[in-house]
């Protein structure tokens, strides 16, 4: 409201001065007073000196004002690797603009006070000037040239590709030199669809003519791939790991755009594009960083029991006005650690344990339930009567992750057992050491492909093993209270 009436006021007398300045005009032809002419130009010309000294003490307030929001600046520097350079780029090439804004400002209201129209007094005409066109074309070039080959070694460097025949492969989670994640993101009107590679690291094949409502995709069900491919509504990413996104889309222009990471490129319909970069900040540490800023030390729009730091999120939104439904265009980007990483793959891997009780022996032993791992393959099939081509492979994918489970369920199970137990106490340290054993074997279980079913079975027998030396041991001591679910044999 207080807006809407200081904007009408300003309106207002701005067409009282205009009227004013016009009426005098009129007055001074009717009495034909040339002294008077003068005087009317000298008042439009120190108006616009003063227009031009306002103007210019607006810029610099507002760009003050609009520093807490602006990219670059404050808490908003870049949270990805090559954000930085990016940050750099715009900001020289804003210094260099703020100049040559304000010289030419200050060149534009100055001529008009200084050569305002005089009785007497001829404009010159200057056909043309050497040297002035010279000055007004080389500096420019120079600056420019300064500014286009910067931002040319800089794009270079953020685009350079990972080549395969050069030793560099996508993996499910990066850990030695030339080792990637590669996701995709399809734009589609009105949303993205995001793809993981799964366990092998290699995003499976698709075709366009494989689309339909249950195959969003169009993803050929014959390469082995496409088995632990999942798709996902909310992009994780672990920290310090250097992403490779696939850029693709379904119907029209789309942008992948990630903000905070410095991330932008087209999705082109046929012409698959790309973007790598590395998250160097997660969620986390970034609401940290933001809680220290006033600005957003006010409630959450979001939560009222939160503040807004609290609620941050990463947001990859599609930046090119794509229809009607574009807004909707935006998922939530969340970077966090790299246990947390490969504790939300499981997740989206999917799959159950069920127990077995061998009726004679009574130990107990466990498989996977059938149909519970998540992937796009498995939830395809489920549903459809089609032949599914990669059956024994499926058989195999099932074990490794039913391989996965138990080592995972052990791994859960011991610490259970420490938490029940008294920090420092002689039980605690003994399944604190156990639990660092039985580390290494559960990351493994994580990353077996299909080919390795013999060495991910060891690798469960062994956690097992670790499991019962654990639990065999500690039965007899009194003090420590075994879960309920806890099996023992
Ligand atoms: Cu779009």
């Amino acid at each position: 409201m207080g807006f809407t009436i200081g904007a009408l006021c300003v309106i207002l007398l701005s067409v009282f001065i205009v009227q004013i300045g016009k009426a005098r005009e009129l007055a001074s032809i009717v009495r034909n007073d040339p002294a008077e002419q003068d005087e009317i130009n000298k008042f439009q010309a120190g108006l616009g000196l003063l227009f031009m000294v306002a103007f210019l003490l607006i810029c610099v307030v507002s760009f003050v004002y609009y520093i807490p929001t602006s990219l670059g600046w404050g808490p908003n520097t870049a949270a990805s690797q090559h954000g930085p350079e990016i940050d750099y780029l715009f900001n020289l090439t804003l210094f260099f603009c703020f100049i040559v804004f304000v010289l030419t400002h200050i060149a534009l209201f100055w001529f008009t006070w200084k050569y305002r129209g005089r009785q007497g007094k001829v404009g010159l005409y200057w056909a043309h000037n050497e040297t002035l066109e010279m000055v007004w074309m080389i500096i420019p070039s120079v600056v420019m040239a300064f500014l286009v080959i910067g931002g040319l070694q800089a794009w270079n460097k953020i685009m350079l590709d990972f080549p395969d025949n050069e030793g560099y492969t996508s993996v499910a989670l990066p850990e030695a030199e030339k080792e990637y994640i590669e996701i995709e993101a399809t734009g589609s009107q009105f949303l993205w669809y995001l793809r993981y590679p799964g366990r092998d690291g290699k995003i499976g094949t698709k075709y366009f003519t494989q689309i339909n409502s249950s195959n969003q995709l169009g993803q050929t069900w014959t390469d082995e791939k496409n088995m632990d491919d999942f798709m996902v509504s909310e992009l994780v990413l672990p920290v310090n790991k250097p992403v490779r996104v696939r850029i693709t889309a379904r119907d029209v222009l789309h942008n992948f755009y990630i903000r905070d990471m410095r991330v932008k490129m087209d999705a082109v319909p046929g012409m698959p594009t790309y973007f790598i970069f590395t998250p160097t900040v997660t969620t986390d540490s970034m609401r940290r960083r933001l809680s220290k800023e006033p600005q957003w030390q006010v409630p959450s729009k979001s939560d009222d029991a939160k503040q807004r730091w609290e609620t941050y999120q990463y947001e990859l939104a599609c930046a090119e006005l794509c229809g009607k439904g574009h807004y909707s265009m935006r998922n939530i980007v969340t970077i966090v650690e790299e246990d947390e990483y490969l504790d939300w793959m499981d997740k989206q891997e999917g799959g159950k344990l069920v127990e077995v009780v061998d009726s004679v022996t009574m130990d107990v032993s466990y498989s996977i339930e059938k149909g519970s791992v998540k992937s796009k393959y498995f939830s395809y099939f489920k549903t459809s009567d089609e032949f599914n081509p990669l059956t024994d492979k499926v058989s195999n994918f099932e074990k490794v992750v039913e391989n996965k489970l138990i080592v995972s369920k052990y791994y859960n199970d011991i610490k259970e057992m420490r938490f029940a137990a008294e920090i420092d106490s002689e039980a605690f340290n003994m399944y604190e050491s156990a639990l660092n054993e039985m580390a290494p074997l559960l990351k493994a279980a994580r990353l077996y492909q299909t080919s390795q079913v013999a060495a991910s079975k060891k690798n469960a027998a062994k956690a097992k093993e670790l499991y019962l030396s654990l639990t065999q041991k500690t039965e007899p001591v009194e003090e420590i209270i075994v879960p309920e679910n806890t099996v023992t044999s």
